[in-house]
This record gives C-alpha cells, sequence and structure tokens, in this order.
C-alpha cells in the first residue's frame, strides 16, 4: 500500500505539533506549506532528525511553495491568526478569510482530490468559506471543533468523578463558539450515566446540577481559559491531537463517529450550514451524518449555536467573501 501524503497549511503552533503527531504515528508523509521563509523546512527538519529515536520511517517536507502538496491525500489547515487575550474567534473574521480565500485557491489547484480538514478560527465560517471558494464536494471539507470541545466536557467530567477519561463519553454538538452544546443527558462512564454519578456523589440533585453547569460553563469558555494562561497565542497540542483523531479514522478508512463541523442538508433541523454534529469519518470523508433525538431544551440551545454560525456567515458575506 502506497504511504500516504498529508499536507498541512500553516505551520504554526498546531501545525507544528501535527507533523509531530503524524510521523509518530506513522500516518504518511508530511509536506508543512507556509508563508513564512525557512520556518516550515525548519520544523520538518527537526521532527525528522528525531526519527532514529522515535524509530519512524516517514518522510517530512517543508515548503513555501504550494507544487510541493501537489497529490496530497489529506490536507489539514490551521493558516490563520489566533485569537489574543480579550478576543473572540470571530474577531479573526476578516484576516482568517482572507488567508483562507488563498489557501482554498492553492488547495484547489494543486490537490483537487484530497479531502481536507479545517482547524482555523472562527471555525464553522472559515470551513465554509473554504468549502466555497474550493468548490470541492461537502463530504471532502470538515472542520475540527468537536472532538477537542468533547475532550475538555469527558476531562472535566473524568476529574470530578475520579474516574478514568478513557471511560468517559461525552459530546458537544452545534458551533465552535461559546454558544456550543454539551450533551448532558447522553455523556456516560462506560454507559453510567454521569448525572446519576453525580446525584449518588453528592447526595443531592440541585448541587448535582450546579457541578454539571459549572462543567458546562467551562467547556464552553476552555478555549478563552487556555488564551488567558498563555497569553501569546491559543491552544494548540489538544486541537492538533483532535484533529489527528479524525485524521486517522480518514486515512484508515475507521469509520469512527466523531462530532464534526459537517454540511447540513436538512439534518437537525439545519439547512445549508456547517454546524457541529456527530458524523462517521472514513475514507471518502464524511461518510454520512448521525442524527440524534434531541429535546426541547437540547434542541433549543442548538438552533441558538446554529443562530451564531448563521451570523457569522452572514458577517463573512457582508465582507463582500
Ligand atoms: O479547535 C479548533 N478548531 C481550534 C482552532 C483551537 C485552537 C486554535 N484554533 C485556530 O487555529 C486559531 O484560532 C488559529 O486560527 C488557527 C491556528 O492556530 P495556531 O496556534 O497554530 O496559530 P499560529 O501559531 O499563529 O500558526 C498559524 C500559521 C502561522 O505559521 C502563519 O505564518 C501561517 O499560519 N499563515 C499562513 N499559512 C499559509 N498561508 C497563509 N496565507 C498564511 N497566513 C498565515
Amino acid at each position: 500500500m502506497a504511504r500516504k501524503k498529508i499536507a498541512l497549511i500553516g505551520g504554526g503552533q498546531i501545525g507544528g505539533v501535527l507533523a509531530q503527531l503524524i510521523a509518530l504515528k506513522q500516518l504518511g508523509d508530511v509536506v508543512m506549506f507556509d508563508v513564512v521563509e525557512d520556518m516550515p523546512q525548519g520544523k520538518t527538519l527537526e521532527i525528522a532528525e528525531a526519527s532514529r529515536i522515535e524509530r519512524f520511517d516517514m518522510n517530512l517536507k517543508g515548503t513555501n511553495d504550494y507544487k510541493d502538496i501537489e497529490g496530497a491525500d489529506l490536507v489539514i489547515i490551521t493558516a490563520g491568526v489566533p485569537r489574543k487575550p480579550g478576543m473572540s474567534r470571530e474577531d479573526l473574521l476578516t484576516t482568517n478569510a482572507k488567508i483562507m480565500t488563498s489557501v482554498a485557491n492553492g488547495v484547489k489547484e494543486y490537490a483537487p482530490n484530497s479531502i481536507v480538514i479545517i482547524i482555523s478560527n472562527p471555525l464553522d465560517t472559515m470551513v465554509t468559506l473554504f468549502q466555497k471558494v474550493s468548490g470541492f464536494p461537502h463530504e471532502r471539507v470538515i472542520g475540527q471543533a468537536g472532538v477537542l470541545d468533547s475532550s475538555r466536557f469527558a476531562s472535566f467530567i473524568a476529574w470530578e468523578l475520579d474516574v478514568s477519561v478513557q471511560d468517559v463519553n461525552a459530546m458537544v454538538l452545534g458551533g465552535h463558539g461559546d454558544t456550543m452544546v454539551p450533551l448532558i443527558r447522553y455523556a456516560n462512564v462506560n454507559g453510567v450515566p454521569v448525572m446519576e454519578m453525580l446525584e449518588r456523589k453528592y447526595q443531592d440533585k440541585a448541587k448535582a446540577k450546579e457541578v454539571m453547569d459549572a462543567m458546562i460553563e467551562r467547556t464552553r469558555k476552555a478555549g478563552g481559559e487556555i488564551v488567558a494562561l498563555l497569553k501569546t497565542g491559543s491552544a494548540f497540542f489538544s486541537p492538533a491531537s483532535a484533529a489527528i483523531a479524525m485524521a486517522k479514522s480518514i486515512l484508515l478508512d475507521e469509520k469512527r463517529l466523531l462530532p464534526c463541523s459537517v454540511y447540513l442538508k436538512g439534518e437537525f433541523g439545519v439547512e445549508g450550514y456547517y454546524v457541529g454534529v456527530p458524523a462517521v469519518l472514513g475514507e471518502n470523508g464524511v461518510e454520512r451524518v448521525v442524527e440524534l433525538s434531541l429535546n426541547e431544551e437540547e434542541q433549543a440551545a442548538f438552533n441558538n449555536s446554529v443562530e451564531a454560525v448563521k451570523n457569522s456567515v452572514a458577517n463573512l458575506e457582508k465582507l463582500g467573501f
């Protein structure tokens, strides 16, 4: 089987971790593109020089020329600017929309058959823009947000209940903004409902709800919490891990059910927008969207989050993109 070729567009903080994880997990050869001269060459050279220690045979190449991504099977895009303390993801819209337009043209020209995972913020809007400019089929353009948001939620649950995070299943739907929707009813520890565990722990329903509400609030603001601590940029280890889970499911045709930003054609009552929902990822990209029943409160929260995505996309159009 020929080795897969993975192009990373953007070789900054997340791009660097992506390259290292791809090499360590031996998912394929890496081409890292960035507009900054020499930097992607330096980063990939450095990771490659650890190949003897980590024992991988993957090739890594840095470039400032789109031609080098030619024939990539998978493209992961982190190009753009990250948030600084006090900024919302939406504040990045104008700058990142310009960058995403140039990236979409580059990918369209040199890797027209690739499957694309987008990480740049504001996430759902950047995915929308990439698809619009590239004209790629919707199932080959996917946004990463839900895998990370869900992992954050699962981590908080595991720490609260003092159980292994490996046994926690928790999912966050909706747009990648502060209105995202962590699903309480479906959160469980190896099948045991998280709410039931909280109620048994505190012997008090109101207190259990209070604790859950605090975890939900922390999940919604988790990106900002990291920005406030780092001060010079946003999360980069965990978004890279999240995108790699999606990449692996696609490259190895694992068909994992992962929450990601995918194009909806009526599912969950949404028509024509990219929003975070559970989807099966395989060799064709998004193989299908998995619908689940939401109660009134969950659907209202989801609709509210979809409104935020719609507003962001409307802003993009107002800016002329
Ligand atoms: O879960 C998620 N989706 C996210 C998204 C979680 C955290 C951060 N998220 C967003 O990812 C963040 O708001 C940013 O929009 C992106 C990338 O974050 P990163 O921390 O990697 O930013 P860096 O270190 O600034 O890297 C961005 C790189 C940098 O090297 C620039 O030179 C490059 O992008 N860049 C470009 N590359 C290619 N083409 C163009 N035009 C370009 N412009 C800048």
